[in-house]
This record gives C-alpha cells, sequence and structure tokens, in this order.
C-alpha cells in the first residue's frame, strides 16, 4: 500500500538555495515532515523527518509553514518549522541537517525572522499555544545564533504568525499578532512590551 504524508495547512516557501540557475520549494507536511525539492528535474533534494530521534510519541503535527532565510549569516539559506511538540526545528538547507529548540509549548504559527534589537544578528519569533486545562500563551523572541530566549511575554494562546515592521516610524521594529481571545496585539520588537491590542468584535 502506498503510504502518503498529507499537506494540510502549510504554505510552501519558494527561494534560490543553491545560487544556481533553478529555484528549489521547501514544504511541511502534516506529520512534520520537511521537503526539499529541486524544480529543474522535480526530484526531492532531502526531506528532513522533524520528528525522528525527539519525542517522537509527542504530538508530531505541524500546523504551521516553514520559514526561509539565512537565519545564521553563514551564506546558506536555513529553514525553520514549528511544531505541537513545542519544539522549533532549524535545518541546514545544503544538507537538512537540523536541530531542535525546545520552547515548551506548542508553535503552530510560521516562525518570523528580523533583527529586533538592531545588532546586525536575526531574532526568531513564535507565538505558542497550549490547550491543556489551564491555558495559555507566549511570544517569544529567540536568538538565531544558539535559540536562547531573548525575551517572552504570557500571552492568551495563539496559533498565529505574527507580522513585523517599524509600524510608527521610530526606528525601532514592531510586532503584530492575533490572538485567539479576539485580540490583534503590538509589542515593541526590542523589549517585547505591549504596545496597544485591539479587540476585534462582530
Ligand atoms: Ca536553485
Ligand atoms: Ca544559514
Ligand atoms: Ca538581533
Ligand atoms: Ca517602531
Amino acid at each position: 500500500m502506498e503510504v502518503f504524508t498529507p499537506i494540510y495547512h502549510s504554505v510552501p516557501a519558494i527561494a534560490n538555495f543553491y545560487g544556481d540557475e533553478s529555484l528549489e520549494v521547501v514544504i511541511s507536511s502534516w506529520l512534520g515532515v520537511v521537503y526539499l525539492i529541486e524544480t529543474k528535474n522535480m526530484s526531492l533534494v532531502w526531506n528532513e523527518n522533524a520528528f525522528v530521534d525527539v519525542r517522537p510519541l509527542n504530538f508530531p503535527n505541524a500546523y504551521g509553514s516553514v520559514s526561509a532565510a539565512d537565519v545564521n549569516s553563514d551564506g546558506v539559506l536555513d529553514i525553520l518549522l514549528g511544531t505541537d511538540q513545542g519544539v522549533l526545528f532549524f535545518f541546514k538547507s545544503d544538507t537538512g541537517e537540523g536541530y531542535g529548540i525546545d520552547v515548551v509549548k506548542k508553535i503552530r504559527g510560521t516562525p518570523a525572522i528580523a533583527d529586533l534589537d538592531g545588532d546586525g544578528k536575526f531574532e526568531i519569533v513564535v507565538g505558542a499555544h497550549d490547550n491543556g486545562a489551564s491555558a495559555s500563551g507566549k511570544l517569544l523572541s529567540l536568538s538565531s545564533e544558539n535559540g536562547g530566549i531573548e525575551w517572552q511575554n504570557e500571552f492568551s494562546p495563539t496559533s498565529s504568525s505574527a507580522a513585523i515592521a517599524d509600524i510608527d516610524g521610530d526606528g525601532v521594529l514592531e510586532i503584530v499578532i492575533g490572538n485567539e481571545d479576539g485580540n490583534i496585539y503590538c509589542f515593541d520588537g526590542k523589549t517585547g512590551a505591549l504596545e496597544w491590542n485591539i479587540r476585534l468584535a462582530t
């Protein structure tokens, strides 16, 4: 019997990962497998199962999509994927090798990448979700160098993805993200402090 891996929520990322004449497509499946596809001859460059060796029995599902950027500034594009295990996975696009950053809560959005504090190194922003008895969430800024937490906010549960821009023109980036409590929130990118929120009503 043919085994297949469903793709429910995932948005592909398209980039020229190897600097040649062709684009590649990278996409994650519901089962947490990340695929990198060479479009020139439609061959699979690699696929990396995000769940092998890392708590394989815990919620092995990925709601979010991959992000592709040279997160660690080594000249090779990297691929990020959040999972319901609460692990943010980082893959090198040239080999598919990767490691997991343990964020404790579920990550159902797509990681956003920006240099939030202007030090020349990227931060990774993810919302986190815990639908247990005491539902809670977090918004986290993680170091692109070692995955360490630069700041985090206790937050209502969110399965959403963040957008990042300097929306008030003061030279500091803001993070805007929706939440299951019906609000859209805006945080200071440098400190994580709440700047404003608006409750959306029907
Ligand atoms: Ca290419
Ligand atoms: Ca890189
Ligand atoms: Ca930075
Ligand atoms: Ca700003």
